[in-house]
């Protein structure tokens, strides 16, 4: 399979010296480092047997030893926790925190298809399709295919009150915030090691996940005019009275005391990248619709909540720690263009 990857590429670059070549052989040519790339579905449009595949390899990280190096991880799954919750400060609130994440995910989903036989791409979940924004307190998005214990993620955590002290924000309508009780990631079948070793934990916020997945929200994001602003616009301001797409998945899901709602550590709950895959969904499509501008463009602050300060460029690179190279924010524009090899 690597070998006829290689050949393929070969192949392709000695026709791009070819001058005379047919359209459809010169586009080949040019993504010639990304061939066959795993194409990206809504959960939905996942077969049964897809969506078991999926879960079978996330399982399947969990059972590798960890590569990152950092302290604390001891699988293949803490590797992701551990790489987002020691860059947490640098990559949230900047200009960088779309392509970051992109990077992330498909680092992520890689690892799943190479250390864990999966072969598709990484599904996301349009929460937007679930939210009722015009009716907060519904729990019908909880009923979403995604919580769905036998072929899904499995549902809500049982019910905590949390301390004040875990509830700085003084949230009051979290519904859960212990271990997730069904489903494939209960605490017998899943465990993370990061920040301490435990149990996944949900704690479902029906007001928080039906108004922050507004369609309202989303059309506002995919409405702005150059990447800085698409970038500020998905992240919004961090609270709880203003809604912001970004934080739907977070603490819709998460709440006060879940795994999703846990700035550093969030990535320990498998729909992390899910929502994260949505949120990317939605640049991408968002570059389509002016792909010569929006594959060499980026802007918005190094240093969080910087605005106004110095500003990424598309030369400005990030990191994985151990778990890719390093990338300029250029070559993650593209998701096709050989750092990174997907589509949706
Ligand atoms: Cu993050």
């Amino acid at each position: 399979m690597y070998s006829l990857k290689l050949l393929v590429s070969f192949c392709l670059a000695s026709f791009s010296a070819a001058a005379a070549l047919p359209q459809t052989a010169t586009t080949s040519v040019a993504a010639a480092s990304c061939v066959n790339p795993p194409k990206r579905q809504e959960w939905r449009q996942l077969s049964l047997q897809q969506r078991k595949s999926y879960i079978d390899a996330v399982l399947c990280l969990t059972k590798k030893a960890a590569k990152s190096g950092v302290a604390g991880a001891v699988h293949r799954y803490d590797d992701y926790v551990a790489v987002h919750s020691s860059q947490t400060p640098n990559i949230h609130w900047v200009g960088h925190f779309i392509l970051w994440h992109r990077y992330f995910t498909a680092t992520f989903e890689k690892a799943l298809r190479e250390d864990c036989g999966y072969t598709g791409g990484q599904p996301y979940w349009d929460w937007s399709l679930d939210a009722e924004p015009q009716n907060p307190n519904s729990t019908r998005v909880f009923d979403s295919d995604i919580f769905n214990p036998q072929t899904g993620f499995g549902g809500n955590g049982n019910k905590i009150k949390p301390t004040p002290e875990q509830n700085t924000f003084n949230i009051t309508e979290g519904t859960g915030g212990g271990c997730v009780q069904t489903g494939p990631f209960v605490e017998t079948n899943f465990i993370i090691n990061l920040p301490t070793k435990g149990c996944l934990r949900r704690d479902f916020i029906p007001s928080i996940m039906n108004t922050f997945a507004d369609p309202k929200l989303v059309a506002n994001v995919m409405a702005q005019p150059d990447y800085t602003s698409w970038a500020k616009e998905v992240e919004g301001v961090p609270s709880f009275d203003v809604p912001d797409i970004h934080g739907s998945g977070h603490f819709g899901v998460g709440g006060v005391l879940g795994t999703a709602g846990n700035a550093a550590n969030s990535p320990g709950e498998p729909i992390f990248y899910l929502h994260h895959g949505n949120l990317d969904h939605l640049f991408w499509q968002w570059q389509q619709k002016d792909l010569k501008t929006r594959l060499n463009q980026v802007g918005g602050p190094i240093v969080a909540f910087d605005y106004g300060g110095q500003n990424v460029t598309l030369d400005f690179t990030i990191n994985l720690g151990k778990l890719a190279g390093e990338a300029t924010l250029k070559s993650l524009l593209d998701t096709q263009g050989g750092t990174l090899c997907y589509t949706y």
